[in-house]
């Protein structure tokens, strides 16, 4: 019997939130987990490898590496260190474990657990009816799918899912097959993520990007860090703003937490910052309640324009603005119309704070804001981050050295993904390349993306789904409803490197595909193979990995869709999947004639470094109807809960990887030992009767009057804004309705849940 609880859930221990972020702990904690993991020779060999030119890319975030040049020979952080090692582990799960354990006893294990377990080394089938994975020949596995695939009634009825994860080769190779099949229902890991900075910028820029590059972020004179905890999820961030506040820039922090990497940074590969102060990050910290930050945005906007009235051609960038925008005379009147007892309201920020940021903003010829998953995850989140850009065109700081646009992407090539056309509404442009390229003519209605796959799987519209890398059933909302939807299918399919909760979620039939990871060798016909990756600042460069391989019976995610392709289509001259197999420098040659900016692909990707996509906003070029940016008027809704419930958010710890807990700590949160926490201002805890360290259930209110809960929580007194809460993903997805979105991305508002805390009752 597996031993479901999660460890040491009863050594909860809290102290004092960390005021600052890395230094020498960090160093230890990533060494610590690395060598729990695998042996000192491989931990050593992986370290070295990490973001070398000659190396792999760190499979965490897509913050950028510095040029090869001025990279560090240890050019990685704590969790690039965890994530690589959680990765190159020596624990190995064998058909014994399948054996050992029925799948309905895994799906009671924890996250944690199940991926503790270590590397997947076989293909496995569930059949229907059995209770547990057996193993299963690679060919067989495939013929099964296949079978399935051929059998719909029409393509759509097929799900193709993506984690940002995948390289750039497997993607196209995904996207290519899912569209010569039928469909473009290419639902993806962005869908829960930063669709909602795509379809904002994409509307109002012409290109769904982050325009700046690392230089840009040194050169900068004031950076805007919104929303994200870059501590954390994006470590290397910090170095890089380290240097910004090194050559004079400034930093403004806006998030609702006091978050430890906003404050203060000791870098740990300096000798200052292991045993010194460190560098002090935010200049400004404005602790804003929960979805304000478009009312925030907006009043930075009225300020600005009545500074230009105060002072007519000193404020705005009249020039750019005449040139190269449209909308601007709507959205100004609009703006005026802004009221501050709204604002105040919505931000729970004062007028003297938002004045003193408008004081830095004129003060400062070049901006940058950054932003993540506390823009993205919220109900109105495209017209935040719409607001964001009135902000910077305002001063013309779009498209010139040292400012513009920053959603820091979460996945290491989930921008990547993108560009190869992992979308389920990719531009007819595209389309039509693929048509010209490969000679088929691929469906043009658009496809079903993460949530709208979940209620086809419900109302079995979709029969079968396959996803390559990640963990659908614990990254989507409404946890309950996503693993009915699974169930419903003829057949589930996961190309995986680790086990997971996704692999317990079965349908009628269902099978685990066992993949190579970064840090594997990939050799193939041709010889040793290696891949390629965006960055979030949309530098490509080449992945290869240096490691023997978990099990000398896995298959590469390429040979896998490949092979699984050629069955399903048949053989065509078009499509000469074999080929692709053999030598990937066959797939980059296709990439280099469909997807604009890679030309030459093949010889630029062995530059050291690799090379840059252009972004035509860099050259004042929009790509929107009118050829201009695009200024917009937005509204904001007041989030408010009602009397006694919270707006609760759901992150990240310092010791997980999106859907699977490291470890039992969120360090720099001073919470050890436990994650099912639920974190509350003090005041809040006394009006609702609670006291710190209380067991309480979850229950998130929702229209639909469907009870969603999450029991047993331990609630920990937290300097959270007033009216808001914050606990762990994955672990409260449970409380995220389906139907709960973003209007315009569709994306889950994982970071405003609105619930109600009551007393456990043990029973
Ligand atoms: N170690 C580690 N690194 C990761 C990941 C990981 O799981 N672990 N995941 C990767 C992925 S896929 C992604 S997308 C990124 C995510 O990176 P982040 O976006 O930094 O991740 P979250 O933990 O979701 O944190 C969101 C932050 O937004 C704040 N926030 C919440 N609501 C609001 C709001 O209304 N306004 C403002 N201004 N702030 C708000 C929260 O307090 C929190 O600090 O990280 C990537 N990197
Ligand atoms: N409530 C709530 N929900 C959220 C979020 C939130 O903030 N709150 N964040 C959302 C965000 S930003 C994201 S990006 C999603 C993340 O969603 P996903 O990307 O789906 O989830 P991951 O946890 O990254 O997936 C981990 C699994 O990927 C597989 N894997 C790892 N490396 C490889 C590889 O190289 N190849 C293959 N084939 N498989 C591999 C392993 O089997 C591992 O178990 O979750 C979203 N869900
Ligand atoms: S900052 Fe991100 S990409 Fe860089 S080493 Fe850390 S986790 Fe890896
Ligand atoms: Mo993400």
């Amino acid at each position: 019997m597996v031993d479901i609880e999660e460890p040491g859930e009863e050594n909860l221990s809290v102290t004092a939130p960390k005021t600052w972020a890395t230094g020498a702990p960090a160093v230890a904690h990533a060494l610590q987990y690395a060598l729990g993991q695998t042996s000192v020779r491989r931990t050593a060999l992986t370290l070295l490898n990490i973001n070398q030119a000659k190396g792999f890319d760190c499979p965490g975030c897509a913050w950028p590496e510095p040029g090869p040049g001025q990279r560090h020979r240890n050019e990685y952080c704590e969790n690039g260190a965890k994530h690589i090692s959680d990765e190159a582990t020596s624990r190995r799960v064998t058909a014994d474990f399948f054996g050992q354990h029925s799948i309905d006893e895994l799906g009671r294990a924890s996250d944690h657990w199940l991926n503790q377990q270590g590397r997947l080394t076989e293909p496995m089938v569930k059949r229907p009816g059995a209770d547990h994975y057996e193993p299963i020949g690679w060919d067989e596995a495939l013929g099964l799918i296949a079978d399935e695939l051929r059998a719909l009634d029409s393509p759509d009825e097929a799900l193709f899912y993506t984690s940002g994860r995948l390289a750039n080769e497997p993607a196209f190779l995904l996207q290519l097959f899912a569209r010569a099949f039928g469909t473009n229902n290419l639902p993806d890991c962005s869908n829960m993520c930063h669709e909602s900075s795509g379809s904002a910028l994409n509307e109002t820029l012409g290109i769904g990007k982050g325009s700046v590059s690392l230089d840009d972020i040194y050169d900068a004179d004031l950076i805007f860090v919104v929303g994200q905890n870059p501590g954390t999820n994006h470590p290397r961030m910090l170095s890089a703003l380290e240097e910004t506040k090194r050559r004079g820039g400034r930093v403004v922090a806006v998030n609702p937490l006091p978050e430890a990497g906003l404050m203060r940074f000791k870098h740990p590969q300096k000798a200052r910052g292991v045993i010194g102060r460190g560098t002090a990050i935010a200049d400004q910290f404005l602790q804003i309640r929960p979805g304000g930050d478009l009312a925030l945005f907006q009043a930075l906007n009225l300020l600005l324009l009545q500074a230009e009235d105060e002072r007519p051609g000193t404020v705005l960038d009249h020039g750019f603005i005449a040139s190269h925008t449209t909308g601007f005379d709507e959205f100004a009147e609009h703006a005026r119309k802004t009221d501050w007892a709204d604002v105040l309201e919505a931000t729970g920020l004062s007028r003297e704070e938002i004045e003193e940021v408008h004081a830095r903003v004129l003060d400062s010829r070049r901006i940058i804001v950054c932003w993540a998953m506390g823009l993205t995850q919220h109900k109105h989140g495209v017209p935040t981050i719409r607001e964001v850009v009135n902000f910077l065109l305002l001063r013309g700081n779009i498209g010139r050295p040292g400012a513009g646009v920053c959603p820091v992407r979460g996945h290491s090539n989930v921008q990547g993904d993108r560009t190869m056309g992992i979308w389920e509404r990719m531009p007819q442009s595209f389309l039509d390349a693929l048509e010209r390229e490969f000679a088929f003519t691929p469906p043009t209605k658009h496809g079903l993306d993460s949530v709208d796959s979940i209620r086809a799987m419900l109302d079995g519209r979709a029969k079968v789904f396959l996803g390559v890398a990640g963990n659908f059933v614990r990254a989507t909302p409404d946890s309950d409803a996503t693993e009915r939807a699974l169930r419903n299918c003829r057949l589930t399919a996961h190309i995986s490197t680790k086990l997971n909760r996704s692999h317990t979620v079965c349908g009628r039939t269902a099978l685990i595909l066992p993949t190579l990871g970064r840090s594997d060798r990939d050799v193939q016909a041709s010889g040793e193979q290696f891949m390629t990756v965006e960055d979030s600042m949309s530098e490509v460069h080449a992945t290869r990995g240096r490691l023997g391989p978990a099990s000398d019976q896995l298959l590469a995610e390429v040979s896998i869709i490949s092979r699984l392709a050629r069955l399903v289509l048949g053989e065509q001259p078009t499509l000469p999947w074999e080929e692709f197999e053999a030598d990937y420098d066959s797939i980059r040659d296709r990439i280099a004639r469909v997807v604009p900016g890679f030309d030459d692909f093949n010889t630029r990707i062995r530059h050291p470094g690799g090379f840059r996509l252009p972004n035509p906003v860099n050259q004042q070029k929009f790509n929107t109807a009118s050829g201009k940016a695009v200024f917009t008027r937005n509204d904001f809704t007041m989030l408010r809960a009602p009397k006694g419930h919270l707006i609760l958010q759901t992150l990240r710890s310092h010791d997980q990887w999106n859907t699977i807990p490291y470890a039992m700590d969120d360090r720099y949160r001073g919470i050890k030992g436990g994650r099912r926490v639920v974190l509350v201002n003090p005041a809040d805890l006394a009006e609702l009767g609670l006291a710190d360290r209380d067991v309480v259930d979850l229950f998130s209110v929702w229209r639909d009057g469907v009870e969603r809960r999450a029991d047993g929580f331990r609630v920990i007194s937290y300097p959270t804004p007033p009216g808001s809460a914050a606990a762990y993903y994955p672990e409260t997805n449970v409380l995220v309705p389906l139907d709960s979105v973003a209007d315009i991305s569709n994306t889950p508002t994982s970071k405003a849940v609105v619930v109600r805390l009551v007393q456990h009752v043990s029973t």
